[in-house]
């Protein structure tokens, strides 16, 4: 498998006609059948069927479908050329004509023009470290990149493919928005015209300005999503490749994360450090040292003497969670429980032979559960059970591309040897996901589970949150982190993040301040470094470094409530929680941004993610007003300077916003969603209306969906900076939601449920000095 190297399009045949009634298509005077399907929303399915070559959809995770529709906005017209019909009835995506899908043996491609100067974002885990993706060739094919490349490739620069393959593509032509997502397990690619200087091999490249998207292999199905705005889109995708189930409340805090912790007394210590510096913090990592020997499933006495329970007890006063790493390799030795189980029970991959697949990671030799089948995933949840018994609160899925060291994964078969490792590669860490999520809630069947992967492919957001792997500390991964999780996020995987503060490499003082400052309100937030690396806990750098990366842990905290409801809206809606810009605002010149963005529709961050770098530009779109929280100042749209301060940060919340947050500066985990504030940004003479559906639940449990959940509707209408605030409870299922209004700016005067209330002056510390607010009641 060569990870770079891409089919050539004039190695593929072509159609010579297609009959739109029988559906068929001659290529090569083989015969296919193709057809488009339409679903509600302009959701549009391609599918291209040829026994003698494909073995139909390998996908282990279907899609959620709308129902059937009448709608034809995507036609297959003459040679199966697609045409996909914008606003104004004239195409805006087209086949290349005649040659719109071409096969070379098992291989299949598309190629289409776009309109003038389209613009492509999503594919999903990429770290080129552009927002926007025009110019570039990738394949997709999950890779354990520090054991795949070199380090010279993966050190301060691009590596492709990484970790976790997700074939989708966002394409913008004028002010319309479609997707292209390759509903196939396979090596699939994607060839975005454009060209990139520096990546231009042959001449003859800078002539290619097609689109092209295919798949080494796997039954060709195609879809085809039409926004049309960007809002439209991203939801229409996210419900079809399955909403992320809105995750436990501790889960959205911080997590503090080493690979070198060794056990019970070094998570007692961190326990106490926490507490003693007064850090929120609700759960600590364990990586591989609490295995005896790399076994999995095996809780080694040293790590654990009086074994995991203990430990997690003592932490609950703290209310922190432990996490512990689980890989999927089994080490492969007669005697040792679980591989015996799984060898008696025929659990694992083979290889040619019809013997157990070995590969050679952490333990040594090792084989692999065959995550492809119903079977093996139930073992799997078996053992899984036992270990959520244990008393770890979620767990993290490490190695899962599958990393088989330095042996070729190329020989690992699946269902007992009869399946080509290619047809569910890209799927290992999907069914290693989808068995663990299993196993979590058999062990704790009204508890939200909380999984972690490293890998992974579509179907992942219904089970898992996805970290970017490894990355390094220095300045290039965290620019990088800021387009990667945009593009995950708009490609259906809204709960993600990097390693915060860079996992290979000593980390400097400066890079951690500013990667804090950049990443705390990532959808998720774990600080994790690599062994032998320089300490990255908040409290093992000098006093002031400290303050300032505690302050922006206790400022996540803060804005949990808001947190929090975005990914209950998610789960609703498939808004994801991280957008770009361009997600809410209409503006020219969104389209290319890399270093800001947005949290939920309301708060903007435009963070330092250069080195040395003392000011910046930031761009605030719309045509209101934005509030600079690091001075209370409102400040016009448009384009301003801004200058680096050590202990702030450009963070800017949208005119009319109301943000839920936790009263005061939180210390420690303790949240209570029903005691909320909620922050009115009201500039002082400003004439409009707002409003907020604020949810609170028990955070832990799937209550919620049978009615303990409760409501408040919140609305605020200002007229000329007299402002008129209403708050109903809506839902009562969770009991009495008790709020408390706080405003920010100067109105002349309020009536909260139409009475006259007093204002009192107050206090509240965001990304700078205390701002002065009002607080009502
Ligand atoms: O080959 O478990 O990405 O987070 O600390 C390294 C040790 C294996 C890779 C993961 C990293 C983790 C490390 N793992």
């Amino acid at each position: 498998m060569y990870f770079t190297k891409y089919p050539h399009r004039a190695n593929f045949s072509f159609p010579q006609g297609f009959d739109p009634e029988g559906r068929t298509l001659e290529i090569n005077g083989q015969s296919f059948r193709g057809e488009v399907a339409s679903y509600e929303g302009d959701v549009y399915h391609v599918r291209v069927t040829n026994d003698a070559r494909w073995d139909g959809n390998k996908c282990l995770e279907s899609l959620i479908l709308p129902p059937p529709s009448e709608r034809h906005r995507l036609k297959a017209i003459e040679n199966f050329e697609l045409q996909l019909l914008g606003r104004n009835g004239s195409p805006i995506l087209r086949s290349v004509a005649g040659e719109g899908f071409g096969v070379c043996g098992k291989a299949h491609l598309f190629q289409f023009e776009v309109g003038e100067e389209p613009r492509f974002y999503g594919m999903g885990e990429k770290n080129f470290a552009t927002f926007e993706l025009s110019g570039y060739r990738t394949k997709y094919w999950n890779t354990d990149v520090w054991g795949d490349f070199s380090a010279s490739q993966w050190g301060d620069g691009p590596v492709d493919p990484p970790y976790f393959a997700t074939p989708y593509l966002v394409v913008k032509t004028g002010d319309e928005y479609i997707g292209l997502l390759l509903h196939n397990p396979y090596a699939t690619f994607m060839e975005t015209p454009g060209i990139d200087e520096s990546r231009v091999f042959v001449e003859w490249q800078r002539t290619s300005n097609h689109l092209i998207v295919g798949s080494e292999d796997g039954e060709p199905n195609l879809w085809v999503l039409y926004g049309p705005s960007l809002r439209e889109l991203t939801q229409k995708l996210q419900k079809l490749v399955g909403v992320t189930p809105v995750p436990p409340l501790w889960s959205l805090g911080y997590h503090q994360s080493r690979w070198g912790y060794a056990g019970h007394d070094d998570l007692m210590d961190l326990d106490a450090q926490f507490e003693r510096h007064k850090i929120p913090c609700d759960s600590l990592w364990m990586d591989l040292d609490y295995m005896d020997g790399y076994r999995i499933f095996k809780t080694s006495e040293t790590a654990f003497p009086g074994g995991a329970t203990v430990t997690a007890a003592a932490l609950e006063k703290n209310g922190r969670r432990i996490v512990p790493i689980l890989d999927p390799g089994v080490k492969f030795e007669p005697g040792y429980a679980v591989y015996e189980d799984g060898h008696k029970q025929d659990v694992f991959c083979r290889n040619a032979e019809g013997k157990e697949f070995v590969g050679l990671v952490w333990p040594g030799e090792t084989v692999f559960p065959d995550f492809s089948q119903g079977r093996p995933r139930t073992w799997w949840a078996g053992y899984v059970y036992h270990f959520a018994r244990e008393g770890f609160g979620g767990t993290w899925l490490d190695m899962n591309d599958p990393s088989t060291g330095p042996v070729d994964p190329q020989g690992m078969l699946f269902n007992e040897g009869k399946e080509p490792h290619a047809a569910y590669h890209n799927q290992y860490a999907l069914g290693m996901q989808m068995a663990t999520h299993e196993g979590f809630l058999q062990a704790k069947p009204n508890e939200r589970p909380f999984i972690l992967s490293r890998s992974g492919f579509i179907g992942s957001s219904k089970h898992a949150a996805i970290w970017t792997g490894d990355n390094l500390s220095n300045y290039f991964y965290l620019k990088a982190s800021i387009p990667t999780s945009l593009g995950l996020s708009l490609s259906g995987l809204p709960f993600n993040g990097p390693d915060l503060g860079g996992f290979g490499g000593d980390v400097t003082d400066d890079l951690m301040v500013d990667w804090t400052k950049a990443g705390f309100l990532f959808p998720f937030l774990r600080n994790h470094c690599g062994r032998g690396q320089r300490p990255q806990e908040p409290f093992n750098f000098p006093a002031p470094v400290m303050g300032v990366l505690r302050r922006y842990i206790r400022l996540r905290y803060k804005l949990l409530p808001y947190l929090y409801n975005l990914f209950v809206q998610q789960e609703a809606t498939g808004d994801p929680i991280m957008r770009p810009l361009l997600y809410e605002f209409e503006d020219a010149g969104l389209d290319r941004i890399d270093d800001q963005f947005l949290i939920g529709p309301s708060v903007l961050q435009a963070p330092f993610i250069d080195k040395d770098q003392k000011t910046r530009t930031v761009i605030l779109p719309g045509s209101e007003p934005w509030y600079d929280a690091t001075n209370g100042d409102w400040v016009e749209p448009g384009t301003v300077k801004v200058k680096k301060g050590r202990e702030t940060t450009p963070l800017y919340v949208r005119c009319g916003a109301i943000l839920p947050m936790q009263p005061g500066t939180p210390t420690d985990n303790r949240k209570e969603l029903r005691e909320v504030h909620f922050h009115l940004f009201i500039p002082p003479t400003w004439s409009g209306e707002t409003e907020l559906e604020y949810v609170a639940d028990d955070g832990l449990t799937f209550d919620y969906r049978n009615g303990a959940r409760s409501t408040l509707r919140v609305t605020a209408v200002s007229v000329d900076g007299n402002l008129a605030i209403r708050a109903q409870q809506t839902a009562n299922g969770f009991g009495a939601i008790n709020p408390t209004f706080v405003v920010h700016g100067e109105p002349k005067s309020v009536r909260v449920n139409g009475a006259d209330v007093a204002m009192n002056g107050g206090k509240v510390v965001l990304t700078g000095k205390p701002l002065d607010v009002k607080v009502l009641g």
